[in-house]
């Protein structure tokens, strides 16, 4: 068989990257590991930049998005038992972003897909991409009992950060740097309405919080945990009374809580390999970078990574030029290395660190007072939060 893109990985990436080329008039095929369910039972993001919104309108995959999305123009910050609005629409003249959630992204990219007629395989095992740095790269994997080949143009490793093209690449040829956080995120789900309208990241000395949401009868609540915390030790009501502790007494007291219906542990990092791309193989959203939530980044970094290839893709077929996919890699890591810093910016500002010192504790508090009272500083957040320019 032969095409002219194979992307592995039908997560975010993926499905963004092939509707575009799909609709590009570009020949893909994506490939997974897993099946959609599998896919669709992963609960994650649920902040989308303009940015990513307008990738998706461009793959025609929007509808949904602009009728059941929530456009938010602001959200808070808490500490010392107040509100600090930040008022994104303001500070970054006329910008916002929009809540919804990367599950329903991601089924509404498969609902189209499938419309399109263009071909996914689903329960591949043993991807491996091959010869990309030979200039006639193919990929291998079995499905059916049967081992099966792509032939192909480029290869798009969107397969997330433990995928397998980026173990694919020599490790000569690539550069890793990495950060892990010594806690991680305890979130769950549940169908009640938000104790606010929009989000709100709380630093308290007990530890993070952050109340977000699905719709205005679904939200999604986190709170920083150790990262050896197992689940089976946190009931609902455990988690329901940690939360209000963390957050101010009017929230507090206005919280609706009912069963959740996922509630899982994530660990948090920050990583970024270099470059992202070896010869006919580009690494593509968490195949190349990981982010902590606590900037909502990971999703729409993944986005301006598929902006950038797609149209660098586009150049190469439309126009018999490399100069887009040449300039791939140095356009992605650009905007990568800048969110990168700014995650790791409100990460460090909104969490308690076991070694915290009581002169750490009094800059975090001095920062978040700065932050608050300076629009030059507030400003500096807004435009980093509804994301900066491609
Ligand atoms: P993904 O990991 O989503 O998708 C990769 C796909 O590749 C998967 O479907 C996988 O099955 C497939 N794959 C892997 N290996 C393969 C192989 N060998 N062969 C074939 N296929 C293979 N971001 C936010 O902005 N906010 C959040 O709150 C947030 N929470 C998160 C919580 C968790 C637990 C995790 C892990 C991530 C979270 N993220 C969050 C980041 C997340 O949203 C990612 O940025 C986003 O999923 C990136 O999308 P992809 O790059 O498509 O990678
Ligand atoms: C979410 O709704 O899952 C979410 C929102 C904002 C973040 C992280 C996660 O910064």
């Amino acid at each position: 068989m032969r095409t002219q893109v194979v992307v592995i990985g039908s997560g975010p990436s993926g499905l963004l990257l092939g509707q575009l080329l799909t609709e590009a008039g570009i020949d893909n095929v994506i490939l997974d590991r897993v099946g959609k369910d599998y896919i669709l039972g992963r609960v994650r993001a649920g902040v989308l930049e303009e940015g990513t919104v307008g990738l998706v309108d461009r793959a025609r995959a929007g509808a949904r998005l602009h009728a059941e999305g929530l456009p938010h123009d602001g959200f808070s910050l808490a500490f010392d038992g107040r509100d600090h609005r930040i008022d994104l629409f303001g500070l970054t003249i006329g910008k916002r972003v929009m809540v919804y959630g990367q599950t329903e992204l991601t089924r509404d990219l498969m609902h189209h897909r499938e419309k399109s007629g263009a071909q996914s395989v689903y329960d591949a095992a043993n991807v491996q991409p091959h010869d990309f740095d030979k200039g006639k790269p193919y990929v291998t994997y079995e499905k059916g009992g049967g081992a099966h080949r792509i032939d192909c143009d480029f290869i798009a490793g969107c397969d997330g950060f433990h995928g397998v093209s980026r173990k694919g690449v020599p490790e000569r040829a690539i550069r890793t740097f990495e950060k892990v956080y010594p806690f991680g995120w305890l979130g769950i789900l549940a169908d009640v309405p938000p104790v606010n309208h929009e989000l709100i990241y709380a630093n308290h000395p007990r530890g993070f919080a952050l109340c977000s949401m699905r719709s205005a009868t679904r939200s999604r609540y986190y709170i920083q945990c150790a990262l050896d915390e197992k689940i089976e030790d946190w009931s609902d009501d455990r988690f329901w009374d940690e939360l209000r502790r963390r957050l101010p007494v009017h929230h507090a007291e206005a919280l609706t809580t009912a069963s959740s219906f996922e509630k899982s542990i994530a660990p948090l990092r920050s990583f970024v390999a270099e470059p992202m791309r070896f010869g006919r193989l580009f690494l593509v959203g968490d195949a190349a970078h990981i982010v902590p939530p606590t900037g909502a980044k990971g999703l729409n970094l993944a986005a301006s990574d598929v902006h950038y290839l797609f149209a660098g893709l586009v150049e190469h077929y439309q126009d018999r030029s490399d100069a887009g996919v040449d300039r791939y890699s140095a356009l992605a890591l650009a905007r990568v290395w800048k969110a990168v810093r700014f995650s790791w910016w409100m990460t460090t500002m909104m969490h308690r660190f076991p070694d915290t010192s009581d002169f750490d504790q009094k800059i975090q508090e001095a920062e978040l007072d700065y932050l608050t009272h300076s629009r030059a500083a507030s400003t500096a957040l807004a435009e980093n939060y509804v994301g900066l320019p491609y």
